[in-house]
């Protein structure tokens, strides 16, 4: 007997889509919460009338029941504060997040923090095995559930099990630091299909599993002893195309984006970055680099400006407080030593924005500035050439960015090297219209063609289509 309603599609994600405000007053409501999973799955739930397991976003609460807002069923995991400190804070982003981001921060391994992961990981899973009905599609979501798909697969062999993979997997060489590497392995196996931005990062997964536990391979797919096949495979995500399209055409937008140019004092060109405030992202190298052009002289502060959002983000984790101070620091030189009255150089916000102040916003810049040292894919190149219908706008993008597989036509840039950024910065803030709209029209049709439904359809449709595999305690292992 259960509490909940059974769903067909069960969504299983580190955090619910919707964050909980309460007012001076005590009253309580719900925000959508920003970020590139949200962004991303909404639609999906929508259209499959899924339930949504996932964490509220306040510690120590008691567990409180289901509930439907805006028309998605959430239900809540809740969190101790130790465990939002060893789970969430410490082995997700203290130590996952940068080991699976090319090492670019030095992660972290500590034992009690793994406990916890295992324990946090285990509470989804109960809840998953709760709600899912009879063969129902359970879809799990990035690296804070990797164990997941296993501890589901123990309770309730009948479901389909797919999981997605939202940032990017590391090679081997990195990945075998983990001291607990093969438990992480063995958890995703769990799944009949795993899902990776990019073709190299599935590689990478099989090519582990292979090495490290031995299991037979082919191509994509992995054959487990009792015969079960694990697909692993790419699928880029992608956005809703269409939906930002629109907002990019509304008149509200419109006449917003006539306000931004004039606040600013109208100047020729506007570059901007949007990002979760995250070391992974390269903005203070990015912002370092239109310093120097200014203090070079390529660029005047009459002529241009930096918009440069950052979203709050981590913000009790250790790292992202010293960057933050770090990236303020460093606005504040730029627009100390360069800036003149009414012209900053940099124009800084660090806050999170209703969609249709980002599509402003992308509609406003005619340099879109995306510099991640690694990123698993990065919403906010494709949000802006969604947004540029006209086919106007220069995209500099980071080679090491997932979009960057798909987005070739933008300048592409290597953010470890400041002068090579300088230069690609220079070259699209000089690109003649012509140039910029040979290269926007191709991202446009890449973008328009691959969204956001699409990435989710053709998900669940392999996911669907794969082989049916029975409970391995009612059939005979196979051999291949
Ligand atoms: P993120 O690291 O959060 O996502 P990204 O893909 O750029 O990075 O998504 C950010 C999302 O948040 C975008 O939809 C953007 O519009 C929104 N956003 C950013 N700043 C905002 C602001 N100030 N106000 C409001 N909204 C804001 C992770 C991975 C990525 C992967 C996505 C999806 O790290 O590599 O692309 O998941 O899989």
């Amino acid at each position: 007997m259960t509490r909940f309603p059974q769903a067909d599609l069960v969504i299983v994600a580190n955090r619910l889509p919707v964050d909980r405000v309460t007012h001076p007053d005590g009253e309580v409501s719900w925000r959508r919460s920003p970020g590139g999973l949200v962004s991303a799955l909404e639609p999906v739930m929508r259209a499959n009338d899924g339930a949504w397991i996932g964490w509220p976003g306040a510690a120590d609460e008691e567990e409180f029941a289901p509930f439907v807002e805006d028309g998605l069923s959430l239900i809540p995991v809740s969190l101790s504060s130790d465990e939002v400190e060893e789970f969430y804070e410490g082995f997700s982003n203290g130590t996952l997040w940068p080991l699976y981001h090319d090492v670019v921060a030095k992660p972290e391994f500590h034992r009690e923090w793994w406990d916890a992961y295992v324990r946090v990981n285990q509470r989804f899973a109960d809840k998953a095995a709760e709600v899912a009905a009879k063969s129902a599609t359970v879809w799990v979501q990035d690296y804070q559930l990797q164990l997941v798909p296993q501890m589901l697969r123990d309770q309730r062999p009948d479901l389909r099990i797919g999981f997605y993979l939202h940032i990017p997997f590391p090679p081997a060489e990195l990945f075998s630091q983990l001291p607990w590497r093969r438990q992480i392995l063995e958890g995703l196996l769990g799944a009949d299909l795993i899902g990776f931005q990019l073709p190299g990062a599935a590689a990478n997964f099989v090519r582990l599993v292979r090495s490290r536990v031995g299991h037979k391979t082919h191509r994509d797919t992995i054959y487990l002893p009792d015969g079960r096949p694990v697909k692993a495979t790419a699928f880029p995500i992608s956005i809703d195309t269409a939906g930002f399209e629109e907002l990019a055409r509304s008149e509200g937008v419109e006449k917003r984006v006539q306000e931004i140019h004039d606040a600013l004092g109208n100047p020729r060109k506007i570059f901007l970055g949007v990002d979760r405030l995250d070391y992974t992202k390269g903005i203070y190298s990015r912002l370092r680099a239109f310093g120097e052009l200014i203090r070079d002289g390529h660029i005047d502060v009459e002529d241009a400006v930096f918009i440069q959002v950052a979203t709050p983000s981590r913000e009790r984790v250790e790292q992202y407080r010293i960057l933050r101070d770090e990236i303020e620091r460093l606005v504040g030189r730029i627009n100390g030593d360069h800036g003149r009255i009414g012209r900053p150089a940099i124009s800084y916000m660090h806050s999170s924005y209703p969609r249709e102040e980002m599509a402003a916003l992308y509609r406003a810049a005619d340099v879109m500035v995306v510099t991640p040292f690694r990123d698993g894919m990065n919403l906010v190149a494709k949000e802006y050439v969604a947004c540029r219908y006209e086919d106007d706008g220069a995209l500099v993008l980071s080679e090491f960015a997932g979009a960057a597989k798909e987005l070739r036509q933008a300048w592409l840039v290597n953010p470890y090297d400041i002068d090579g950024m300088k230069a690609a910065l220079l070259e699209a803030y000089a690109a003649d219209d012509k140039e910029t709209g040979r290269r926007m029209r191709a991202m446009r049709k890449t973008v328009v063609q691959h969204d956001v439904a699409r990435w989710a359809a053709d998900f669940l449709q392999e996911l669907e289509t794969l082989p049916e595999h029975h409970d391995k305690s009612v059939r005979p292992s196979s051999t291949s």
